[in-house]
């Protein structure tokens, strides 16, 4: 058997949380490979809304083993916060959620120190969800960090060396105002919950389950275009959340991979700094955020909306090796006249059509005009129902990816999901 990857191929929220959620059935493992808090995966079910930051998508449907995996990083005050949330819905998760024991821990100087360095950062900050993603990731790289297999093994000690060395960064090198203990009786309150789960060696387990003939499906957090090595640096998140970042975030071989399912909104989004070619800053923009609700889901932080950009996209399918497409949203322009695609950036005066070393205000995009379908599409089932100009924008999309579009989106409920064949 083999592992599907499904990820976001923009600046994040594409909208996976609801996709894997419709995809679950389809698979025995669910299991997510890197990020932590800072993601937000919405589903909406039963006239439910639920937001998840740390347990994969695949907890509401029954059967379903979910795996936090190796590459992720746990706070566990929001962890305990989920876990709570999700009991009050009637699940148990205490056979259906497992933990790696190489998984990284947020400590709550890891929050303080990502607040601080944004607050230096001044107006260069990143635009971070000040969850604590940034310095435990560093740690972790630097050798330092506390994992989930250390709460059974001197872990005061442990705890208690790495935030003395934090305090003294923060005293030394920030000017910042903080009270760790504020958090602490919270976050060891966490522990105690986290610590209830089953603490697993998660990259045997998962490729035991490959063995034994089960399926698997990867669900990456953030999107491609705030990967550490190939987003918009150093406007990025800290984890690899490319297609690779399953391999090593789970500890499965590269040629374990099976689908790579690219998720991607008909428009684009990205909260936080950085660069944004596309983004609108006019009326469409303005209705892209309203028609999309397009607000944080776990800091409420409005997003900046823009056009769909290929050039983008295709550097994301080339990154991620995607084999099949899932547009989103498109619903949210179910009302526009004229609607736009950017098919390469105007660099000084030079067009071109790849993803430049660094994207700033140079980088102009260049679009190609489309008719807008001007129907409500959100209680279409079957795609014969699709309009004309709608079916012209996926096969524009189609054409210049030479990936299929197979799952349109045309709403937040998991029944708004059209497959095409
Ligand atoms: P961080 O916190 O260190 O990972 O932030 C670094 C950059 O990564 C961006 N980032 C995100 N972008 C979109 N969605 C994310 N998740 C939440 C959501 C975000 C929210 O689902 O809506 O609620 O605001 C996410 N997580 C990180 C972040 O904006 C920085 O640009
Ligand atoms: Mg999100």
């Amino acid at each position: 058997m083999k592992v599907d990857v499904l990820l976001g191929l923009q600046w994040g929220d594409e909208g996976k949380g609801k996709v894997v959620d419709v995809l679950t059935p389809k698979y025995n493992v669910i299991t997510r490979f890197q990020g932590g808090p800072n993601a937000g995966h919405t589903l909406e079910f039963n006239a439910i809304k639920h937001v998840l930051h740390t347990i994969p998508s695949g907890i509401f449907r029954n059967d379903k083993i979910n795996v936090i995996g190796n590459g992720v990083v746990i706070d566990p005050v929001i962890f305990k916060k989920e876990i709570e949330g999700i009991k009050k819905l009637g699940i148990d998760l205490s056979k259906t959620l497992f933990i790696s024991k190489k998984a990284h821990l947020i400590l709550p100087s890891h929050r303080i120190l990502d607040a601080a360095s944004e607050a230096a950062k001044g107006k260069s900050k990143i635009g971070s969800t000040l969850k604590g993603i940034g310095p435990t990731y560093m740690d972790k790289t630097g050798r330092n960090g506390l994992r989930v297999g250390d709460i059974k093994n001197n872990f005061k000690e442990k705890y208690d060396k790495l935030v003395t060395k934090h305090q003294l960064m923060l005293d030394k090198y920030y000017e910042f105002d903080y009270d760790i203990s504020e958090y602490e009786t919270e976050w060891f309150d966490g522990i105690k919950v986290l610590s209830e789960f089953q603490l697993i060696d998660s990259e045997q387990f998962l490729n035991d389950e490959l063995k034994n003939g089960k399926s698997i499906l990867a669900e990456g957090a953030q999107g491609t275009l705030l990967d550490i090595d190939f987003g918009s640096y150093p406007f990025v998140t800290s984890s690899n959340t490319v297609c690779a970042g399953a391999c090593t975030g789970l500890g499965i071989a590269p040629n374990r991979i099976g689908r790579v399912i690219g998720i991607f909104k008909a428009y684009c989004t990205r909260v936080g700094m950085g660069p944004f070619p596309t983004e609108l800053f006019d009326e469409d923009g303005k209705k892209l955020r309203e028609n999309g609700n397009e607000f944080g889901s776990t800091t409420g932080r409005p997003r900046r909306c823009g056009w769909l950009d290929l050039v983008a996209l295709k550097y994301s399918i080339m990154i991620n090796g995607v084999s099949q497409l899932t547009m989103m949203k498109s619903d949210v322009m179910d009302d526009f006249e004229t609607i736009k695609i950017c098919t390469a950036y105007n660099l000084n005066g030079v067009e071109v059509e790849h993803v430049p070393y660094e994207m700033n205000d140079e980088t102009q995009p260049v679009y190609t005009e489309f008719k807008g379908w001007k129907t409500d599409m959100t209680s279409m089932s079957h795609e014969n129902e699709f309009p004309e100009e709608f079916n012209a924008y996926i096969d524009f999309i189609e054409k210049e990816t030479g990936v299929p579009v197979k799952i349109v989106s045309v709403g937040p409920n998991r029944e708004q999901t059209i497959e095409r064949m």
